[in-house]
């Protein structure tokens, strides 16, 4: 009995619903007018700005859009150019640049007029006749662009034809960076990256505001960029990588090419031949650089510690005045990275006497020392600067250089390390530092992570991404992104808009615009990536 009723309800209820989907289904017929998708939300852009405030309606691209930059400066222009490249692909629309006057478009504007913006900050201005960026300097215009570029849909990433609208959400930003130096670094030594590769990771830095690409070119498994007078360094040493692969190397015009295209994104290159560690390429190439005069082979391995050029040998130093001569002639940037790291085949006494010689072939050339903090073991010369990574914590030599002078650019090896695994059994990456997810990447704070540092000596951050274990653009990408944001955020952004919880959303909203970009990103379980 109790069967046969459950029957019977069982199809009551089958006629009920399908009574009721008719019913809908007759609504549905005439579907709400599908509303306009809403701007993005003027403070969703990472690096987050300083202050954002809506107001009114947004601009919307469209025909009669131009770009319009100042008169007289090929600097504005070539921003004003980029901008063009990027949106014209996707939106379909002509966007001429104007140099000259004009109130309406797309407007690019020196002159801000507010010092506290510096040479990068920005104002962005946008309502229903226009979007106007305003800055002190090209590279604040520059950066204004990256946050307009975010304001607009992700699909105009796309470089194909997609479908509006193209809207700018109404309101005032304005923004500036806390810190000078936000950096990103490659290994191009353990395994070898093309000049290609190289500048799609400068235009994806771009986008979070990063202004410094710190490239690692030597290594005890290569040496990546030709010097003259020392011509087997590239030939012979830049022969091969980490797992015996075919390595290679920048020729002179290669590193020019690269240099010019990150300073078109207003990056500044800082080129690291580590020393007296981490020697072997070199050493392999010319015997007469080692104590015993007897050239190893290059190693292939990712061990680290066992090198050391021969502190004692005057050709040393003349090896050295070389490299650092022709390498700071094709290098604009403020810095030479002298490395100092792992020294474990050099004594404590060798190094310091090293470092005493090595600094002054950097400074008689007009150019500022960086080094990895270890440089604090010995004496760093005034103006130098010290990469630590470290861990956090207490390192009273890094304290104690930083009281007299020496700046500092944090890359916590367990924040910032990009070559750290995501977790246990991720591809690619090492752990040494430990796991590091996304929110582990984004919980530290320059400014206290090092104890009694005083927070003025930071002059930055920097994320290194080292290449033992990857030697492509897609592992390259799978290790940087989503952590890099992050970092260029804490790099950028007020200590007090720092949280986990708002920024985590932000972030998220990045995932759409690197599907359009073709990053082949780490979809961390952490994010709340949008659905689709
Ligand atoms: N430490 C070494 C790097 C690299 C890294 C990998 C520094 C300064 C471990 N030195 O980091 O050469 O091997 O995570």
């Amino acid at each position: 009995m109790r069967q046969h009723r459950t029957v019977l309800l069982t199809r009551l209820l089958a006629a009920l619903i399908l009574a009721l989907g008719a019913g809908t289904a007759s609504a549905a017929a005439a579907p709400a007018p599908a509303a306009p998708a809403a701007p993005v939300p003027l403070g969703r852009v990472v690096p987050v700005p300083v202050s954002v405030a809506p107001a009114g309606s947004p601009y919307t691209l469209g025909d009669a859009t131009v770009i319009r930059v100042d008169a007289g400066s090929p600097a504005a222009q070539r921003v004003g150019e980029w901008l063009a490249a990027l949106l014209r692909p996707s939106t379909g629309l002509a966007l001429p640049v104007v140099a000259g006057a004009g109130t309406d478009g797309i407007q690019l504007r020196l002159g801000a007029g507010d010092k506290a913006l510096g040479t990068e900050g920005y104002r962005l201005v946008s309502g229903p006749g226009t979007v106007a960026v305003t800055a002190n300097a090209p590279a604040g215009l520059f950066h204004g662009v990256q946050t307009l570029r975010q304001l607009l849909p992700p699909s105009v990433e796309e470089r194909t034809r997609q479908s509006g609208p193209w809207q700018v959400a109404g309101g005032t930003v304005r923004d500036f960076p806390r810190y000078p130096y936000r950096g990103a670094m490659l290994d191009v030594a353990r395994h070898f990256f093309t000049v290609e590769q190289v500048k799609r990771y400068v235009d994806q830095l771009a986008l979070y505001k990063i202004n410094t690409l710190h490239l690692h070119l030597s290594d005890d498994q290569g040496w990546r960029i030709v010097v003259d007078s020392w011509p087997r360094l590239a030939t012979y040493g830049g022969s091969t990588e980490v797992g015996g692969g075919p390595g290679g190397h920048f020729s002179k015009a290669d590193y020019r090419d690269i240099v010019a295209y990150a300073a078109s994104r207003h990056m500044e290159v800082v080129p690291e031949i580590d020393t007296p560690g981490h020697t072997t390429a070199a050493l392999a190439s010319y015997a007469q650089l080692n104590c015993d005069g007897v050239a190893p082979p290059i190693y292939t391995g990712t061990q680290v510690g066992f090198s050391s050029l021969c502190v004692p040998k005057a050709v040393t130093y003349s090896f050295l005045d070389d490299v650092l001569r022709e390498l700071a002639a094709m290098t604009p940037g403020r810095y030479l990275h002298i490395g100092g790291d792992e020294a474990q085949s050099t004594t404590a006494a060798d190094y310091a006497t090293f470092m005493g010689r090595v600094q002054p072939l950097v400074t008689k050339r007009g150019k500022t020392v960086m080094a990895w903090h270890q440089i604090t073991e010995a004496r760093p010369v005034a103006g130098a600067v010290a990469q630590y990574w470290g861990m956090g914590g207490t390192e009273t030599k890094l304290v104690a250089a930083a009281r007299t002078g020496t700046r500092v650019v944090m890359s916590p090896a367990n924040h910032a390390y990009l070559d750290m695994k995501y977790k246990a059994g991720a591809p690619f990456g090492t752990e040494w530092a430990g796991y590091v997810e996304v929110d582990k990447s984004y919980a530290w704070d320059p400014a206290t992570l090092v104890r009694q540092l005083p927070a003025s000596a930071v002059l930055g951050v920097e994320a290194p991404l080292w290449s033992e274990t990857i030697d492509n653009s897609d592992e390259i990408e799978y290790l940087a992104f989503p952590r890099l944001p992050g970092i260029a955020e804490i790099g950028w952004s007020p200590a007090a808009t720092h949280d986990w919880s708002t920024y985590r959303t932000r972030l998220a909203a990045q995932g759409p615009r690197w599907d359009a970009m073709g990053i082949d990103y780490y979809r961390s379980p952490l994010v709340p990536w949008p659905a689709g």
